[in-house]
């Protein structure tokens, strides 16, 4: 029996025992603790970490603008391969290479049903922390500590649902792909699927992060001609430039409104505008900033709890659409695949995208490069 089966079959079953990134508690630093991860229950597999890359999805629930339970482990755009499997799972197996999914595809519900839903109300489920069967598998100190939207990335080992896993290519690059686990799919997605940006268009992008430069990549495989990157920190723009946005705009230095910006370098004919900071302020330049007539507006950003926007009606009555969609609008298990097989046959690239590897115990390093707005992804290895 080669040594790695051996291996496997030494944990199968078995609590593992290992380290995490623990948040504890709202507003409190990364705290690298032994964990105990328990075997998978049925149609659950556990998944040894290779690489999970750093989202401000995670940062947000550190900063407390996303809900989730604490104690918690987050990360969830990540690559591992499976190490035990539970009953019943049929589709993945032990040493599989898999993607963990953020965005569960349960197949039954009514998003997973409807051709142009994607949002499976398996991921609403997923935010009280734990798996369908209510419980964790997380234990820390005696307690039990919470999953975070069906991944859990920041550990060395993770458990998550059958349905929240995709099998890839065993020589798919770790700290590469996993960024199809978030934020390429979710921009990319945002432009090609949602927006469903057309050849020629004029695109604008709010925030130049790790999604605003995939929905930069989305624009341009989908042919749009002008695409303009907006963010107040101007050394985001030479990466945007090196994905494909023709020019950039830093609205500290203008003193209208970004919108009116926009309105006199285009001749007024920005079509397709999208929001991926999260910020209310930038939500409503980004709708104004498409033309009143045929433009479209897609949020991607995650906006802060409990906070309502205002915002002139007379914005949608002239014609604009305005839209949303979590992970790019691709239902997870259906459309994955064929980004990962564009991937693998250098259709496009991910390399500018992961601007510092780092190892998985650097990972506040990691989240101050975030904070400083030096980093776009950083992928911490394990
Ligand atoms: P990241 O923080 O890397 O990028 C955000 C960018 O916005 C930074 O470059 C900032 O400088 C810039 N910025 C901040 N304020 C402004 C402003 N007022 N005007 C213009 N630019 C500004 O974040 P990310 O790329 O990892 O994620 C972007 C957002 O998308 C974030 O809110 C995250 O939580 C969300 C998200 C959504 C989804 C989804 O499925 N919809 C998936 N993943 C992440
Ligand atoms: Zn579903
Ligand atoms: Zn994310």
């Amino acid at each position: 029996m080669p040594n790695q089966e051996r291996g496997r079959m030494s944990t199968a079953g078995k609590i593992i025992k290992c380290k995490a990134a623990v948040l504890w508690d709202v507003k409190q630093p990364f705290s690298i603790e032994d964990v105990e991860v328990a075997p998978p229950k049925a149609y659950e597999v556990r998944i040894k970490i290779l690489a999970t890359g750093i989202c401000r999805s995670d940062d947000h629930v550190m900063s407390g603008n996303l809900i989730a339970k604490f104690p918690v482990i987050v990360g969830h755009e990540a690559t591992g391969i499976i190490e035990s499997v539970g009953e019943g799972v049929s589709k993945v197996k032990p040493g599989d290479k898999v993607i963990p999914l953020c965005l569960p595809q349960c197949g039954k519900c009514s998003s997973c049903i409807h051709p142009n839903g994607n949002l499976c109300v398996k991921f609403l489920l997923s935010r009280k922390g734990v798996l369908s069967d209510g419980t964790t598998r997380f234990t820390c100190k005696g307690k039990p500590v919470y999953h975070f939207i069906n991944t859990s990335t920041f550990t060395e080992y993770t458990v998550v649902e059958e349905d929240s896993v995709l099998k890839i290519d065993a020589d798919a690059p770790p700290e590469k792909i996993c960024l199809i686990g978030c934020a390429f799919s979710t921009g990319y997605g945002a432009a090609i699927k949602t927006a469903k940006v057309t050849p020629g268009s004029t695109c604008a992008i709010f925030g130049l992060g790790g999604v605003g430069l995939s929905i930069i990549m989305g624009c341009k495989a989908a042919g749009a001609s002008r695409i303009i990157g907006v963010d107040i920190n101007s050394r985001k723009f030479e990466k945007a430039k090196a994905v494909g946005a023709t020019e950039c705009v830093n609205p500290k230095h203008h003193t209208k409104p970004i919108s009116e910006v926009l309105k006199e370098m285009t001749g007024d004919s920005v079509e397709f505008t999208f929001e991926a900071v999260g910020q209310d302020e930038t939500v409503i330049e980004a709708l104004a900033s498409c033309h009143m007539s045929y433009g479209i507006s897609v949020v991607i950003g995650c906006p802060p709890p409990s906070k309502m926007l205002t915002y002139d009606p007379m914005l949608l009555f002239t014609g604009r659409t305005w839209k949303g969609c979590t992970f790019g609008g691709w239902k997870s298990k259906d459309d994955l695949p064929k980004l990962v097989s564009d991937f693998m046959a250098k259709k496009f690239d991910l390399d500018k995208l992961v601007t510092h590897v780092l190892p998985f115990n650097k990972i506040k390093e990691g989240f101050d490069l975030l904070h400083k707005g030096e980093s776009i992804r950083t992928v911490l290895t394990f």
